[in-house]
């Protein structure tokens, strides 16, 4: 196997052996050989020039099959197994259709044995690209339209759908196939990858707002309560939505944990009294959290972590995108409704959850919110008690040099802000950093998609202040990655003009020393250093 897809990649050159996810060899190479079936398909849509908006069926396998790559989305052999055969049975009934003649590879190999698919996968993985510059460039767009996937995934479920994004997304995968394509097409295909993803995130902000209204301040327990409960993980508001259903009325309470923390935010959501609060942090903690959780744990999306012992996964429940071997998974019927009566009856039968913390955390501050405070934050900025804003998205980890994130957080002077979205957040949301004439300073917009709020508050601010470049606001830019959608986030700020990111806790293992080289050339990409010296540089700037 070989896998560099994520910032905690193994020397951050790759892992070889067994994912530091969990993610076996056997499922690395069944995902690689999902990918290529995934870009056979696109290339069969591409030449043939099928219109996306004719092809519902294959759009939303492509996008499942995208989704289930991504880290700690699905550790399941046996159905990334059934999807990689579903792929294909679309493109070959595809192919027929069109009468397509073309005879790569991927738009017609065929497998039926998981032994056949293991075979296959060895020779159509990461590294069956040469040149490493190319590789990087065709890795970078596949992981950007991986996180582009995820957040039309949580469209499609609210009903929103965007036939550009598909067409772009066949596009992409298949130029990666593409021996013809030259670098500088490559890096072009990059920064298109970006443009599709503010779509794509605009779209999901569309589909999240018109169904649940617009995030507002709100202040979440992060305490418990004595009642039985499940805990709801990962980012898929629709099923936030069908679990809040199903569970009132039934005497179990319901807790978010890590990234499903910002569906408190929406108005829709606070008339479920039993919608009790938020427990515990970001994904990798889980392991912890969720024994001193006691109840059942759904997850929507990722980021699961291998849970140890069978009884730990008995408790464990997937759907969407999402498996785990011994965890239930829950499949929606043809209308998208889910039945999770087997969550709340095991709820039902378990402790209710053991207190870890006490108090609460404020959040909501996606574009609308924030809107609604411009005049407030202009006037801070104007008078010069907000010196400048720091964003700070992104994800968390497991790594220990994270914790660069908590200290920058922390010694950050007290007339700067910070504005954060996705699991990133939980190095400093419980700091208590004070506010600024009653601004906080950590403004949460939500999920690692809602990066997209911060992205439109930015373009307003320029508005406000008449200035001609987005850069010329007192705005730095020091992300957290973790899996492939930090990349899109990347990829879509990029897009939108915005220079000198700083990205850590390590750049990307899949960037080439020559596509890093184009990337810190041209947008003034960065690493970080240390705490003291990067905010002296972010300060002075
Ligand atoms: Fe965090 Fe994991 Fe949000 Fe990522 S919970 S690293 O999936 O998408 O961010
Ligand atoms: Fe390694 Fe990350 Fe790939 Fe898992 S997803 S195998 S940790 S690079």
């Amino acid at each position: 196997m070989f896998c560099y897809q994520c910032q905690e990649t193994a020397k951050n050159t790759g892992c070889t052996v067994k994912g530091v996810c969990g993610k076996t060899e056997e499922v690395a190479k069944l995902q690689d050989l999902l990918i290529y079936a995934v870009k056979g398909i696109s290339e069969v849509v591409v030449k043939t020039g099928t219109n996306a908006a004719d092809i519902a069926e294959i759009n939303h396998e492509v996008v499942k099959s995208l989704f289930i790559t991504i880290t700690n989305a699905n550790f399941d052999a046996a159905a990334i197994e059934a999807q990689i055969l579903k792929v294909l049975g679309l493109r070959d009934e595809l192919a027929s259709e069109k009468g397509y003649t073309g005879n790569s590879d991927a738009a017609t190999f065929h497998v039926t044995t998981r032994e056949a698919m293991l075979d296959k996968a060895a020779t159509v993985g990461v590294l069956s690209t040469e040149n490493e510059d190319v590789r990087s460039l065709r890795e970078l767009i596949i992981y950007g339209i991986k996180g582009m996937a995820a957040y039309v995934e949580h469209a499609i479920n609210l009903g929103k759908e965007n036939t550009d994004v598909y067409g772009f997304m066949y596009k992409g995968l298949a130029a990666t196939l593409d021996n013809t394509l030259s670098a500088d097409d490559l890096v072009a295909l990059t920064l298109q990858t970006g443009e599709v993803g503010v779509t794509a995130m605009a779209l999901l902000d569309e589909a999240n707002t018109s169904r649940y209204g617009n995030p507002e301040i709100t202040s979440v327990n992060i305490g418990v309560r004595k009642n039985p409960a499940i805990l709801i993980s990962g980012h898929d508001l629709a099923d936030m939505e069908q679990l809040l259903e199903q569970t009132a009325g039934t005497g179990v309470d319901v807790y978010t944990h890590g990234e499903m923390l910002p569906a408190h935010y929406y108005p829709a959501f606070k008339k479920y009294d039993h919608f009790a609060g938020n427990y515990g942090n970001a994904w990798w903690k889980q392991l912890e959290e969720f024994e001193s959780f006691h109840g059942p744990v759904l997850f929507t999306t990722n980021c699961i972590v291998p849970p140890r012992t069978p009884e730990a996964a008995a408790k464990i429940f997937t759907t969407g995108a999402t498996g785990f071997p011994g965890c239930t998974h829950i499949e929606a019927d043809e209308n998208g409704k889910k039945d999770f009566s087997a969550i709340i009856e095991l709820a039902k039968t378990l402790p209710s959850p053991e207190e870890i913390e006490t108090g609460s955390i404020v959040g909501g501050f996606a574009h609308n919110q924030v809107f609604a405070l411009a005049d407030q934050v202009v006037d801070a900025v104007k008078s010069g008690a907000i010196k400048k804003f720091f964003v700070m998205a992104g994800c968390d980890g497991r790594a220990k040099s994270r914790n660069y994130y908590t200290e920058f957080a922390e010694k950050l002077p007290k007339d700067t802000v910070i504005l954060t979205a996705g699991c990133a957040k939980y190095k400093y949301n419980k700091l208590n950093l004070g506010d600024i004439n009653g601004i906080p300073r950590v403004l949460d917009a939500g999920q690692c998609n809602d990066s997209y709020s911060l992205a439109v508050i930015a373009m307003k601010l320029k508005e406000i202040f008449g200035l001609a470049d987005i850069n010329e606001l007192p705005i730095a830019y020091n992300i957290a990655w973790y899996e492939q959608k930090a990349v899109i986030v990347l990829l879509a700020l990029l897009h939108l003009g915005v220079k000198n990111i700083h990205l850590g806790p390590t750049l990307p293992g899949f960037l080439s020393p020559n596509v890093a080289k184009v990337l810190v050339d041209t947008f003034g990409i960065a690493g970080i250093g240390e705490v003291d010296d990067d905010i002296a540089l972010f300060m002075n700037a």
